[in-house]
């Protein structure tokens, strides 16, 4: 199942909710600023505890404060409108998708409820209209490819009307 959704990623009672992270896992602004407020200090410790993460990689933490069970924190590329763009924000989508099966396999269940947000299309000044595309066909790809893959249930979270009209139609054509 894949829908898209309009709000805010920090109030959904999901199994995981992702973080549009940056690289040192620092409590930036944007969604990330949001996630760290609403999570508390624990997050911001373990955080600090990973220290890292390399562009277009994944880590997970447990969700603290946040209704939320668990994050993946990922790092989107910074838009410089080179091939390699693409490259990163796929990977954010399809490293995503793995830790998150890992997750559902290490907790024994058998669905599991992940919401993205808009990964690089704010502070890091990805296009929204080929981010949305990007994120759409990999985890689509993605679902082809591991058709177990289709126990994640991908909700797309839209902070902006924009991208959710974006997400809506892009859903609708494929
Ligand atoms: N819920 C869902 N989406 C949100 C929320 C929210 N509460 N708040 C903002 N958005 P950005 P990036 C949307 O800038 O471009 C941070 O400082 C927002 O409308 O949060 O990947 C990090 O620490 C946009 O569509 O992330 C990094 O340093 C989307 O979230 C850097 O910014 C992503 O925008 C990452 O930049």
């Amino acid at each position: 199942m894949i829908q898209t959704i309009k709000g805010d990623i920090t109030r959904l009672d999901f199994d995981i909710i992702v973080n549009a992270a940056n690289q040192h896992l620092l409590p930036g602004g944007g969604v990330c600023g949001a996630i760290f407020a609403r999570a508390g200090q624990g997050l911001a410790e373990e955080c600090q505890k990973i220290g890292y993460c390399p562009t277009g990689q994944a880590v997970l933490t447990k969700g603290y404060g946040l209704p939320a069970k668990a994050v993946i924190h990922t790092v989107g590329p910074v838009y410089h409108g080179t091939d390699q763009d693409a490259i990163d924000l796929q990977a954010c989508y399809w490293n995503t998708l793995s830790l998150a099966y890992d997750y559902l396999i290490d907790q024994d269940l058998d669905s599991l409820s992940l919401a993205f947000p808009c990964i690089s299309t704010g502070i890091f000044g990805y296009p929204h209209e080929e981010a949305c595309s990007i994120a759409v066909s990999t985890v689509q790809k993605l679902m082809r490819q591991y058709p177990d893959a289709k126990r994640i249930h991908v909700t797309f979270v839209c902070y902006l009307e924009e991208d959710y009209l974006l997400y809506k139609k892009e859903l609708k054509l494929r």
